[in-house]
């Protein structure tokens, strides 16, 4: 119990919240308490009896998804447990190499050797946006889910959905918990994670919260500049030419309200790992003086548009992304949508309304 009173006390100093009441009481259950900062007891239970543990995020893995698996897989091992960390994309985004851990996350087919007690899912809403490491997880397997999207729909046997910048900056309580494994290796990858989810602590989701974290993280030796640099600043010839050509055919509707931009399935032809070049491409449109909404479609393949709904607060892009079945957060979602470019974006401006 010393271990989650410590972090009791170090929450209470980052937080509003009450922390008066007993670790008991912690949610684990149905409704998304998002409120709650701190992982519920049964979450270290269940991590403390696991042996072999599958540690995973979603499809595409961005920087904080990327991130959350190096750190789960790292502390794990640290803590003498048998762990697999697995991504669906068989080439996780390279820019991330830098971290610890990252050298040990494997593509589903090659890892269905392996014979987990547990799963832990990070930064992943639905199970649907794990991929084929659905397929890897077997009916009654226990599992942890821990995630900052406000459409989690508490899949898991632990559920720990909070109001968070990013996954990261909730493993950050993890980590303070496991303190004896909390080097300057962990901080970096949670400072990666957070510093990308919060798009280098610009985003509304960067709270006051998140920069004491980000602080003590620092504290802990990490390189500001350098993960900076790493996850934001290092463009390849190809996505310069590729964010020259989006703009270039970017459309402004709406008295310029609303910016559409687009990539055809011709230059995922061209460059089969290009969807990693795609980060910050969707904040291009948004970064437009006047531009309260801006949507970024992308062809991932013929005929199937992946679209990016970014919104500076007048629109919820979350609502408009869950009317055609994806979701988000309020100023960032995405969702599928199958058929003609025009159409859907007909479809989707009759869809609209502003607050
Ligand atoms: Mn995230």
């Amino acid at each position: 119990m010393k271990e989650f009173e410590k972090a009791n006390v170090l929450t209470k100093k980052f937080t509003q919240v009450t922390l008066s009441f007993h670790l008991d009481e912690f949610y684990s259950g149905n409704v998304n308490d998002m409120s709650v900062n701190t992982p519920p007891k049964n979450l270290f239970s269940l991590l403390e009896k696991s042996d072999r543990v599958l540690v995973t995020a979603h499809i595409r893995a961005d920087g904080d998804a990327i991130a959350s698996v190096c750190f789960f897989s790292t502390l794990l091992i640290r803590m003498g447990k048998s762990v697999q960390a697995v991504l669906h994309d068989s080439n996780p985004d390279n820019r991330y190499s830098f971290l610890h851990g990252f050298d040990m996350i494997c593509a589903p087919h090659s890892c269905s050797s392996f014979n987990p007690d547990m799963v832990v899912i990070l930064d992943t809403p639905t199970l649907k946006r794990l991929g084929d490491v659905q397929y890897l997880i077997r009916a009654g397997m226990q599992s942890i889910n821990i995630d900052h999207h406000e459409s989690n729909e508490m899949f898991g046997t632990v559920n720990w959905v909070a109001a968070a910048s990013s996954t990261c900056e909730m493993l950050y309580e993890i980590a303070e918990i496991y303190s004896e494994y909390f080097d300057t290796a962990l901080a970096e990858i949670l400072y990666t994670g957070i510093c990308f989810d919060t798009g280098r602590f610009r985003f509304s989701n960067t709270s006051e919260r998140t920069f004491r974290i980000a602080a003590q993280l620092v504290s802990k030796g990490c390189d500001v500049e350098s993960i900076t640099e790493n996850v934001f600043y290092k463009w390849s010839p190809v996505k310069a030419r590729m964010m020259g050509e989006i703009l270039s055919g970017m459309k402004l509707i709406k008295n310029g309200s609303v910016a559409i931009l687009k990539l055809d399935h011709t230059f995922f032809i061209s460059h089969p790992d290009g969807w990693q070049e795609l980060e910050g491409v969707s904040d291009l449109g948004i970064s437009i003086d006047g531009v309260d909404l801006s949507i970024f479609f992308k062809e991932l393949e013929p005929g199937t548009w992946k679209l990016s709904l970014r919104s500076k607060g007048r629109y919820n892009v979350n609502e408009i992304a869950e009317r055609f079945g994806g979701g988000g957060h309020a100023q960032a979602s995405g969702c599928e949508i199958k058929g003609d470019f025009n159409a859907i974006v007909d479809q989707i401006l009759q869809n609209i309304t502003s607050n």
